[in-house]
């Protein structure tokens, strides 16, 4: 099965920055490999394989002891893989996952069991069909005993018609927004798209970020410092609330193949002292996903 889109690195650098001890990776992928674990038939793209041994080993490379695996569009709403990454890791991966609208109460129990510890809402409509937000709320109230948060994957043109949603969402469980967003960088920082989404954070103290993806969101790979300054207001305005993570292995990208060390050098320049890169990289996963 031919993939439709770039692979993913195979040779990264080394980081020149060196993560904190117990650093996090908090967004990325398994994919497959699809004679274990097939795609999705109604999948809107074909993933390079993209297996747990070859997570683990970058996560080593890159100085990053743990990792948090997000169930991706491709997989559908079959947990296998992730879960199969989760029982490898020795404890040292949490799990995002997505769920059916009739997902089983034993279903959410082994899920949690073995990590996962979240539920993720996507709205990129290149990416999936449109769900009814009642199934979401639904499904929003069947995790929240079992203390799970909720991840949102929208684009930023959707954010005003979302807003209220969001809201009502982060009144009881903490929801965290998918790579800040997805603002178009070229409108910059102080932008009305981009203030909006600062007031989104700024309003609801249960909404958090990941401020991640610069790989997507510039317009001049591989230079990502168009993006920069997104991370850097991010996690100055909101250092308890942001979560960096690698995007590994990066679904969908035509652009260029992203050198997952260029991506972590990225993290000194949003996250500029000791302390800060310290809540974004350790204390702020560990509070998320391992409390
Ligand atoms: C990501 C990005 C993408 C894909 C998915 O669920 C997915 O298929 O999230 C994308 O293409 O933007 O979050 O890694």
């Amino acid at each position: 099965m031919d993939p439709d889109y770039l692979p993913f690195h195979e040779n990264p650098k080394k980081p020149d920055y060196v993560p904190p001890v117990g650093a996090v990776d908090s967004h990325c992928h398994v994919f497959g490999p699809a004679n274990l674990f097939p795609y999705h038939p109604n999948r809107k793209y074909t993933p390079c394989d993209a297996p747990k041994e070859s997570l683990f080993a970058l996560r080593d490379f890159l100085g990053f002891e743990k990792n948090v695996i997000v169930q991706a569009s491709c997989h559908g709403t079959n947990n296998a893989a992730l879960v199969d990454a989760l029982n490898s890791a020795d404890g040292a991966a949490r799990g995002v996952s997505v769920l059916s609208p009739d997902v089983s109460d034993e279903e959410l129990n082994a899920l949690n069991l073995a990590g996962v510890c979240g539920v993720r809402f996507n709205f990129v409509k290149r990416l999936v069909d449109s769900t009814p937000r009642s199934v979401f709320e639904t499904l929003a109230s069947r995790v929240k005993p079992l203390g799970w948060h909720i991840v949102v994957y929208f684009e930023s043109p959707d954010l005003e018609d979302l807003r209220p949603f969001l809201e009502s969402l982060a009144r009881d469980q903490i929801v965290v927004v998918d790579h800040m967003g997805r603002p178009d960088v070229g409108l910059g920082v102080e932008s009305k798209e981009f203030q909006s989404f600062i007031s989104l954070l700024d309003q609801n103290e249960n909404i958090w970020t990941k401020v991640s993806c610069p790989e997507r969101l510039t317009n001049q790979a591989p230079d990502y410092s168009d993006v920069t300054p997104f991370g850097k207001a991010l996690v100055e305005t909101f250092p308890d609330r942001v979560l960096w993570g690698t995007d590994w292995p990066h679904p969908n990208m035509t652009s260029h193949i992203p050198d997952d060390g260029s991506l972590v050098d990225v993290i000194p320049e949003i996250a500029v002292n000791d302390d800060l890169q310290r809540r974004l990289l350790v204390d702020n996963p560990m509070r998320l996903y391992w409390k």
